[in-house]
């Protein structure tokens, strides 16, 4: 038995594979704030990080990355194919995103999420010390923490959903439903984006299995299960701090003369997936355009669409459907060098985004669904003269944190156009109050205090060496 007395297990390591000038295989880190906010409790307790190393195949060995131990799970390409592509990512996503498209379940997908699962739960289960803590994070690894608990009943077990949790009535659509329910309550601490959703479990422990919650807590087999909201956030002052540098304020000057010196500037950045409301977006700027509310190149559009997950079907359509829609928009409403929409399927460095971010007069942030979405608070953060309008959806956890934000329902194309108008014609002096409140909020709820405030409703001591050094607590 290792003496890890900390392991976070999460479908990926927090590592990407890269092949060097000499052609050495190497790893890199990815960027994001999970790591940035759980490093320091990493290191502090020999800590290990337990995950998929991104490519199918026999696993790596372990290996050390700035003081952590990163501990590779094998997945075969069947099982990349079954539990990943499959089961999480075409039964569970859309399901737990309010089925904003069709779920798809397949007997064999369940198969092979619950062997993948079992198999996290054994490497866990090897790896942490007597008492350790271990925090297992989102929807690929639901059953997880009633597998460690049947194997090491000694440790103490938080779980986080970074995703949203649906009502009662989605979730028993589910097939498996009774496992994936007892596989959760296997952790002494159910953690949730939004109170809601916490809401939403701890009701479907009384209707699937006739609990009795009180409060946010719930007995299982005299064990109390805690179930609560924690809203994640970003990493706020590096954020601040790259968007402060001359090399990102100099580049944002540059893209918008690239950009053709437009007025307004409207920003997408988003995973290409059917939650993020990509295509509702396009439509209400092309409406815009065609009632005349709008006009290029007085107003554009850029809107990056991260690659992913393009092995699943729903995100090939999708694809196909947002680059449609782009072209017609472009076909329409562009000139010759002057595209309305500025699409761009790539991914950037944290410096180009952020001078995209300061580049923006309007961030367009308008989910169907979504957990909480980072990009809204980065956008926020990347403000440093608090210039920018955020529009933002209701249907994204952000909204309950930045409420100053011009919020809008994405499902009413009216009130979507309507809302783009509002954000782009605001007096600057209303603009420039709602982004200091939002920045005020972020730099006092940043993601190292959302794990700090998870680990201590786990029982970590706040004084343990188990705890966050990183930075002290801000003060209420
Ligand atoms: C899930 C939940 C929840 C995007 N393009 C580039 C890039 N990004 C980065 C953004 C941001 C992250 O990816 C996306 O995070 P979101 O929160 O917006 O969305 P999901 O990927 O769906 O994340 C979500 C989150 O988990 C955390 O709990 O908020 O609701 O769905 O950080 O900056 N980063 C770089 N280049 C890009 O081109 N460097």
């Amino acid at each position: 038995m290792s003496n890890a007395s900390f392991i976070v297990v999460a479908n990926r390591l927090p590592v990407d594979s890269v092949v060097d000038d000499e052609g050495n295989r190497t790893w890199r880190r990815s960027p994001g704030g999970l790591v940035t906010a759980l490093e320091p409790v990493l290191q502090a307790n020999q800590g290990t990080w337990i995950g998929w190393a991104g490519r199918p195949g026999a696993a790596p060995e372990p290996f050390e990355a700035d003081g952590i131990k990163l501990l590779p799970v094998e997945l075969s390409a069947d099982e990349v194919a079954r539990y990943y592509e499959g089961f999480s990512n075409a039964s569970l996503w859309p399901l737990y995103h309010d089925a904003v498209e069709p779920r798809v379940f397949k007997r064999s997908w369940w198969k092979s999420y619950h062997d993948v699962n079992a198999r996290f739960a054994e490497v866990c289960a090897a790896e942490a010390a007597p008492g350790a803590v271990v925090w297992i994070q989102d929807y690929q690894l639901q059953l997880v923490p009633a597998m460690l608990r049947e194997r090491r009943p000694d440790l103490r077990i938080g779980f986080f959903l970074h995703i949203p949790f649906p009502p009662v009535e989605l979730f028993m659509q589910l097939p498996h439903r009774m496992e994936i329910l007892k596989g959760l309550l296997g952790a002494d601490l159910v953690g949730f984006q939004r109170p809601l959703a916490a809401q939403n479990f701890l009701a479907l422990t009384r209707h699937l299995l006739g609990y009795r919650p009180r409060g946010h807590y719930v007995t299982v087999d005299d064990r109390l299960v805690r179930a609560d909201a924690f809203p994640i956030s970003i990493d706020t002052a590096t954020n601040e701090d790259v968007a402060g540098t001359e090399r990102v304020r100099q580049r944002a000057k540059e893209i918008r003369t690239e950009l053709g010196e437009p007025e307004t500037v409207i920003l997408g950045v988003d995973r290409l997936d059917y939650t993020k409301g990509i295509e509702q977006r396009l439509k209400a700027f092309r409406e815009l355009l065609e009632d005349g509310r709008f006009e290029v190149p007085r107003t554009v559009m850029v809107q990056v669409a991260t690659p992913s997950r393009e092995r699943v079907e729903q995100y090939r359509r999708l694809r196909d459907k947002v680059e449609r829609e782009v072209g017609r928009i472009n076909g329409e409403y562009g000139q010759v060098g002057l595209p309305a929409v500025h699409y761009l399927h790539q991914s950037f460095d944290r410096y180009e985004l952020a001078a995209l971010y300061q580049a923006a007069d309007v961030m367009a942030v308008t989910p169907l669904r979504d957990g909480m979405n980072l990009v809204a608070k980065e956008y926020v953060a990347s403000q440093v003269d608090n210039r920018g309008a955020l529009v933002l959806s209701e249907f994204a956890g952000a909204a309950g944190d930045l409420r100053q934000a011009f919020l809008v329902n994405p499902h009413d194309l009216t009130g979507l156009k309507d809302g783009f108008v509002t954000a782009a014609n605001a007096p600057l002096d209303d603009k420039m109050k709602r982004m200091r409140a939002m920045r005020r909020y972020l730099r006092k709820h940043d993601v190292s205090r959302w794990a700090r405030s998870f680990l201590t409703a786990l029982g970590v001591p706040e004084r343990s060496a188990a705890y966050n050094p990183g930075s002290p607590p801000a003060a209420d």
